[in-house]
């Protein structure tokens, strides 16, 4: 196989991409000293995290000269994210930092008034206009797909500036911004978006490029007409693992959380077992899931560091599903079993070896907030949300909730934040609080969710998996008034989960809250409706979707 070289220079979680080089006919050798640069070829610059932490990195390593010698000779470079940050003069992140400087505008931050920030999920890569015709679809990108970003700032578009410097630029549109989400120049290509995510799309930029192939195939995508600019409605299918009564992992389902079976052959308590964790995950990918989730949810038992199949599953996706993977269950400072205690963070990095994109902090979350809150409101630095978040972006850091109704006659009956809801429960009060829970739901806490937003957005979480015990495998839709209620409540995305139960609820929860995702499990597994028929009629009802590209 031929090789590409691959600039791994801080903590990243780049199995995805290797696998995705491989996937288009590469293997990688790894740039472990600045002089290892000049022997390569083509070369790959990813980057995860912080503007000024990589670029520092980059900086005291002595790579960003020899980086800078291998564009300047014309040989094939690539940069990926901060990859493709490094290559401006600066970012508003870092404002005492200095890029490479070989493109001079500066990133800034997305505006938060009116949309979620980080941008998480999938958007366009349009070739403009300004650009000489044949260089609108450079290195193989096209009109009518989507691609993967994750990132809080960008490179805000200005027209013509850069093509009149002889860049081919491709941009997105996220709210009122139009952001550069690719560039190209001869031998230079850099994106925004992570071609090793973005399924079929991204894997085809990704061969463009190590073939060098600039204007692969141009002709045809010109003639695509470009399906609509703008993030799209993400639709992610999670998976529940856990270990049945004959130690396989399966995926399960539980109602209100209860994965045992009640009725049928298998009444007297079997787990519930819907089918195989890796096939399931193809599968849904193949559906056009624009993510999967995968949630072992015994990790409060088991020691995930003794739990090697779920590594393996991970290991095992990744090579399959090129769209982005979290993992949650049991992110927290550990005990191995030979006693080792054993940080959140390197718990976090066997992971992220493994395959996944993000990490989902479930219990642990709760209880770091509770010490937040009685410490008066300051950070620790050392919870397991901020640590990983400091390390590998706060993109990479979901923080999983699983709340549950408590009703009351009145707000004034409880410290906790009510809403009034249009849903009484059988006393007839009508207002209540949504309360925390941890193992799994076994357990309550005096914390309310919207304390416990609050605090792991200050912590550094990227984003809200937002459960709902009260609607988990209801089939009866999402809780509106949750979301709406915890969206009012921070700047960080998140995703609506619990009750999703036919294609109508999925429009519902995009029309009726600002959430900026939504999730199914049950009645994906139960074979019901698959994720394409969600989409399809997301798109009938006139909402952006991606479609699956084979
Ligand atoms: O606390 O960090 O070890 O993480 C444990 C993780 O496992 C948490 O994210 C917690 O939500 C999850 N979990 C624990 N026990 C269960 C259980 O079901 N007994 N599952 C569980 C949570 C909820 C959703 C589910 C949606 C959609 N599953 O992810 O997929 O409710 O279901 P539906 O569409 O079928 O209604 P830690």
């Amino acid at each position: 196989m031929p090789t590409v070289h691959l600039l791994d220079y801080v903590a990243g979680n780049i199995r995805s991409l290797v696998n995705a080089i491989n996937k288009v006919g590469y293997e990688v050798e790894w740039i472990r000293s600045p002089s290892d640069i000049e022997k390569a070829e083509k070369l790959i610059l990813p980057g995860v995290g912080h503007f000024g932490h990589c670029l520092t990195q980059l900086s005291d390593g002595g790579y960003l000269e020899p980086i800078r010698q291998h564009i300047n000779s014309g040989k094939p470079f690539m940069g990926i994210c901060v990859g493709l940050q490094a290559l401006f003069n600066g970012s508003e992140e870092n404002p005492d930092v200095s890029g490479i400087g070989l493109i001079p505008m500066k990133m800034q931050k997305f505006d938060d008034k009116s949309k979620s920030v980080p941008h998480i999920g999938w958007n366009s890569a349009l070739g403009t206009n300004e650009a000489n015709a044949d260089r609108q679809a450079f290195y193989g990108l096209r009109p009518n797909s989507k691609y993967y970003y994750v990132h809080s700032y960008a490179a805000m578009y200005e027209p013509g500036f850069l093509e009149k410097e002889g860049w081919s630029v491709a941009t997105a549109t996220y709210g009122e911004e139009r952001f550069i989400g690719a560039i190209g120049r001869e031998n230079i290509l850099a994106t925004q978006f992570h071609p090793e995510k973005s399924g079929q799309a991204g894997l085809r930029t990704l061969r463009a490029f190590l073939n060098g192939d600039y204007l692969q195939s141009f002709t045809e995508a010109m003639h695509l007409e470009p399906r609509g600019d703008g993030l799209t409605r993400r639709v992610i299918a999670c998976l529940d693992v856990r270990t049945n009564d004959d130690g396989d992992l399966v995926v399960t389902k539980g109602d209100q959380y209860d994965v045992r079976e009640k009725s049928g052959s298998d009444a007297g308590g079997q787990v519930r077992n819907l089918g195989k964790p890796v096939d399931m995950a193809k599968r849904y990918y193949e559906q056009g899931a624009d993510e999967v989730t995968f949630l072992n949810i015994t990790s409060f038992r088991n020691c995930p560091l003794a739990d090697t199949p779920m590594l393996e599953i991970l290991r095992r996706t990744s090579e399959t599903v090129f769209v982005p993977l979290t993992i949650g269950g049991g992110i927290k400072d550990t005990v191995d079993t030979d006693g080792t205690k054993v940080p959140a963070l390197d718990v976090a990095t066997m992971y992220f070896k493994s395959g996944a994109d993000k990490v989902s902090i479930g219990s642990d979350s709760v209880f770091a907030a509770e010490e937040y809150y009685s410490r008066g409101g300051k950070l620790s630095g050392d919870t397991a949300i901020e640590t990983i978040s400091n390390a590998y972006g706060k993109q990479a850091v979901v923080v999983s909730v699983d709340p549950k109704r408590v009703y009351v006659d009145r707000p004034e009956d409880t410290p906790h934040h009510t809403i009034k809801t249009a849903y009484p429960n059988q006393a007839g009060q009508t207002f209540c609080w949504y309360q925390c829970t941890v193992k799994g739901g076994r357990e309550t806490r005096d914390l309310d969710v919207r304390q416990l937003v609050k605090a792991v957005e200050a912590m550094g979480a990227g984003e809200i998996l937002l459960n709902c015990i009260d609607k988990d495998g209801s089939n009866s839709g999402f809780d509106l008034e949750l979301i709406n209620d915890v969206k009012a409540a921070i700047k960080i995305p998140v995703i609506a989960s619990s009750g999703a139960g036919v294609p109508e609820h999925f429009s519902d929860v995009f029309n009726y809250t600002s959430t900026d995702a939504a999730l199914g499990a049950g009645m994906f597994h139960r074979g019901e409706y698959t994720v394409s028929q969600v989409k399809d009629y997301l798109a009938s009802k006139g909402f952006l979707v991606r479609k699956f590209e084979s």
